[in-house]
């Protein structure tokens, strides 16, 4: 199997009821995408989005709790978001490990608790500006791999997300060469962990925008996008999933 093309949106803290239109104008413009297509609102709007998209295109969340049900105000665990139409979610993006100080252990918990719920994680890694300028990416990104996706993860039930926090939000990408070296890194370590360690889809994030989608998807081990701003509008998602397609 190779790994499947994705091309996810993540709308962060952004979007009420009203939003929801973008769905029907993404579904109109692009009735039959050649790749899957994921868009991950605020957990207030999963019920009702994937309502609306019928699973024409897919509903996650952007977070999850490592525990199935209990006193954890504010928390919410994956079967509630399955119960709610999702079927995955992202964990581990930088926003979160900054924001909730989340560790790798704890994105590999939330992880297992996705798999066992029955959603897809979307496991996100991706170096500082300050390692990157130090010469360690390579070696985070490893350490990260190593420490946030779990033993029972498969091409099935795993994505991973490339995510630079210095692009994330701020119009910088790396270059072509950078997201190459690091999505090399990623499938070598994944194939020498997991027995189809090569099927899984690989994403890069950050300040994916239609004018630099299609340069980006021609490089090698990249398999789709984690797009924030620009999956917000169908007239900026849409061109990033034609260009996937
Ligand atoms: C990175 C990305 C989505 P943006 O966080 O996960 O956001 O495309 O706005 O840089």
């Amino acid at each position: 199997m190779a790994p499947r093309k994705l091309a996810a949106g993540n709308w962060k803290m952004n979007g009420t009821l009203a939003s929801l239109a973008e769905i029907d104008r993404l579904l109109a413009d692009h009735p039959a995408p050649g790749c899957d297509v994921l868009i991950c609102p605020p957990a207030t709007l999963v019920h009702a989005m994937a309502a609306r998209a019928q699973g024409r295109i897919a509903t996650g969340g952007q977070d999850c709790h490592a525990r199935t049900s209990g006193a954890h105000t504010g928390d919410i665990a994956a079967a509630q978001l399955k119960d709610a139409g999702a079927s995955h979610v992202i964990l581990g993006h930088s926003e979160r490990r900054t924001d909730h100080a989340e560790t790798d252990a704890q994105v590999a918990a939330k992880a297992v608790a996705a798999h066992q719920a029955g959603l897809v994680a979307v496991i996100c890694v991706g170096e500082t500006e300050a390692q990157r300028d130090a010469g360690q990416t390579l070696d985070v990104i490893s350490a990260q791999l190593a420490g946030s996706v779990p033993d029972g993860a498969t091409a099935a039930n795993t994505v991973i997300a490339y995510e630079p926090v210095w692009a994330i939000g701020t119009g910088r990408t790396p270059t072509n060469d950078q997201i190459a070296e690091v999505h090399a890194l990623m499938r070598d370590r994944l194939a020498a962990r997991f027995a189809d360690g090569a099927d899984f889809a690989l994403l890069y994030g950050g300040s994916v925008k239609p004018g630099n989608a299609a340069e980006i998807f021609a490089i090698p081990h990249v398999n789709g996008a984690l797009v924030g701003g620009a999956s917000l509008k169908a007239e900026d998602f849409g061109p990033i999933i034609a260009a996937l397609s």
